[in-house]
Order: C-alpha cells, then structure tokens, then sequence
C-alpha cells in the first residue's frame, strides 16, 4: 500500500478512547453505515437522564419533568444548529430514516398526490427510499419513476427524468452502496423548476460531512441518530415550516393534539404535531451530545479524513487479485462495496471476523442494486474518524489470507 499520513485535525487513534467499546474488545468496526460506535458522553447522556431526572416531556410542572422537557427541547436546537436551520419547530424527532419516509409519504403524498402524478427516485436508492414511495404510489394511483445509475455509482442526466407530472423526487445524499455523494443541488433545482417537492436522504451524508440545509434549500431531509453517535430509536425529519404547517398529522394520539372532543379534534403545533405519544426522549438527549461531539471534532475534519482513509483503503483493495469494486465515483464518502472471485460475501465476513473485523455482507437494503450489479450479495466496509490507517492494513490482511484459504 501507498504511503499516507494522518492528518493532524483527526488523531483516530486519541478519539477512540472516548468510545468504551474499543476499550472493551479488540474489534476493527468498519460497519459504519450499519451503525456507529457511541462515545462514552452519549452513553452517560441517556443513563443520566434515567438514573438523574427520568419523566415524561411537555407535561407536568414538577421539576425533573421541567428538566426533561428543557433537555429534550434544546436537543432539538443542537439538531437545527447542526444543519443551519433557522426555524427549530422545522426540526421532528421521528425514530429514524425510514420513519421520517413514511411521516412525508402519508403526511404529505397521501393528501397531495392523485393519478397519473409522478414520484421520482433513483435505482441506488435503500429499501426505505423506495418502499414508502411504492406504498404510497399504489394508494393513490401515481406512477414511481426510477433514474438509473451508471455502472461506475453515479447518476447521468436526471433531468431526463423529471417531467410536468412530477410532484416529488427523493434521492440519497450518499449512497450506502457505492459511497457516491450525489449532486443533490442539481437534482433540489430540477425539483424547483418543475415545482416538485424535494426530499434528501441525509442518512449517509449528514454523519459525515457539513450538511447546511438552508444553503441546499430543499424540502425535506431525513436522517437516524444512531449512524452518528446518537443512540438507536431517533432520527430527524426536517421539513419546510409551510409545508409542515400544511400537513395532516402522520400518527395519532398524545401530544399531537391541541384539544380533542369524542368526534373530532384538532392539532398541536409544528412540530409536535409530528410527535404522537411519548417520544424517545432520553435518546433525543443523547442525540443532542453526538452534535455536540461532532461539533467538537469538526465536520469538515472529518470528511477530509474520511476522503484519506478511503483513498488509502481502494488503494490497498485495488492491489488484490480478484476483487471486483462496485462504483467508482469521483465524489465519494467512506463506503466501499465489493466482492472477491469464488468467495461468497457471507463466507468473506465470516473468516474476517475469526479476525475481529467487522464488515457487512448482503444486499445492503438495496436490492435493486444487487440485481443490477447481478449480484446476490455483496461485502462492504465503511468508515469513521474512529478508523485508523492500520485497521485498513489488517482489513486487506485479512482478505487475502480469505483468498488463500479457498485456493
Ligand atoms: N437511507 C440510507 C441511505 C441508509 O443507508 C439507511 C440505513 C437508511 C436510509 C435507513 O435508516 P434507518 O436508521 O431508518 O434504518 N442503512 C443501513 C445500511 O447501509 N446498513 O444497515 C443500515
């Protein structure tokens, strides 16, 4: 492998001492898209908030509940700050990616679209940006139409795609396959020229680099905590005031509601509206503090470390005789999808793991990609600021004694 250096605005190697598991086992964790790691301040975010002042939100005036409340509220400001959002009430707590789909897909498409419109989305889409639209496509009578990709993970002219009938168009930030960071501007312009609505999936993209949602200006963007050091069991969905003002509720019940009689009722505020039943309160606050630490390390410093750390991985991994990389595009984060001749992805992973090296193996929640790639599965390895060089070392070490073992 090439000789690379570390930057010094990431010292991986000092960051991995705030996260205990590390400190526990001896684990090379390169399943990032998966999931990230947790710093030991989100852990002891979400215990302090049950051993110290654990109780319900937006309820009661004794004072835990107050100090719930104003935790779970100001997480919520760290999230708008976060991505250059204005207006806080803009910012829901769903449960993640896949529900913040589903809130803009009932809330929104269900009340707005009819027959013959349009949702439009790409082929290197996951599962939850895609099985939503599909839902919601056959409900209404509206057609789904699809953008492919190119074989090296990028997309070519999307404005083919778009048309008077297009009502709106979702696309990945990055894409959890091939890595590539899409030109969403492109696609946001598309969708205001055609007057469509314009929805991000930010899953990938906002754990891993400066996500300014007013500079980008679409209409919706989601993401899940958990892929950024946040707990498991909150996400975000970002909407345009007016647009969410607009909105009938997703879920009902609690919360949600201004006052309610035995026939009928009427709504909360923006964005509790959004917000039925008790929230995850105690994972929102954790979420909170994984701003605060990705704001401390810097976001632009870790995208620039990432870039160095997958140059020098697709550097090392181009070096083995018989792997097949997926995608190559010029715009690319910390994901890198693969297979190796007559070792299935399945097999791969498992000896790795004999290693103490975790990579995912499978369709990746993308199963048109596979049947594109004409693949059943696939092995991928994605990073963090967590991951060192040497970790990418052992990783390709690891691969090629996997090779040897099935000569
Ligand atoms: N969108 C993208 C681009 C994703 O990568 C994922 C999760 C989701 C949406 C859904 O997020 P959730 O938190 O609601 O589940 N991606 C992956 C992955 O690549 N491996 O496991 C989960």
């Amino acid at each position: 492998c090439i000789n690379m250096t570390q930057p010094n605005s990431i010292d991986a190697n000092q960051l991995r001492k705030s996260f205990p598991i590390f400190e526990k086992r001896s684990l090379i964790y390169l399943d990032s898209a998966a999931t990230s790691q947790k710093p030991k301040i989100v852990i002891d975010a979400v215990k302090n908030f049950y051993n110290e002042y654990n109780s319900n939100v937006h309820r009661s005036i004794y004072d835990i509940s107050q100090e719930a409340t104003e935790a779970y509220e100001t997480a919520r400001e760290k999230v708008a700050k976060f991505l250059n959002v204005d207006k806080v009430d803009s910012i829901i707590f769903t449960k993640g990616t896949t529900e913040s789909m589903n809130l803009i897909a009932y809330s929104w498409v269900r009340h707005n679209l009819k027959k013959d419109d349009e949702i439009l989305i790409t082929e290197m889409e996951h599962h939850s940006n895609m099985v939503p639209w599909q839902l919601a496509c056959k409900d209404v009578g509206a057609k789904l139409k699809i953008i492919p990709f190119e074989f090296d993970g990028t997309l070519k002219h999307p404005e083919k795609y778009f048309s008077k009938r297009t009502k709106l168009v979702s696309i990945s930030h990055q894409s959890n396959v091939f890595g590539t960071i899409n030109d969403i501007d492109k696609i946001i312009n598309l969708a205001k020229k055609y007057n469509a609505i314009s929805v991000i999936d930010a899953a990938q993209s906002v754990p891993h680099f400066p996500v300014d949602v007013k500079a980008i200006d679409c209409d919706f963007l989601a993401f899940s905590g958990h892929k950024m050091l946040g707990p498991t069991g909150v996400g975000v969905l970002y909407g345009k005031p007016e647009l969410l003002e607009n909105m009938n509720p997703f879920l009902g019940g609690g919360e949600m509601i201004r006052s309610v009689q035995l026939n009928e009722s009427t709504w909360n505020d923006i964005p509790w509206k959004f917000e039925a039943g008790t929230p995850n309160i105690a994972q929102a606050i954790g979420l909170g503090v994984a701003v605060d630490f990705l704001n401390e390390i810097g976001m632009n410093n870790i995208h620039n470390y990432e870039k160095l750390i997958t140059d020098y991985a697709l550097n090392c991994l181009n070096e083995i005789d018989g792997i097949t990389i997926y995608g190559n595009p010029p715009n690319r984060g910390g994901v890198i999808t693969f297979n190796i001749n007559n070792i299935h992805s399945h097999d791969l992973a498992q000896i790795l793991n004999d290693d103490k090296i975790a990579i995912r193996a499978g369709h990746h929640c993308a199963q048109p990609i596979m049947n594109k790639l004409n693949v059943s599965s696939t092995a991928r390895a994605s990073f963090y600021f967590y991951n060192t060089f040497d970790e990418i070392d052992l990783l390709c070490k690891s691969i090629k004694k996997a090779i040897k073992l099935f000569k």
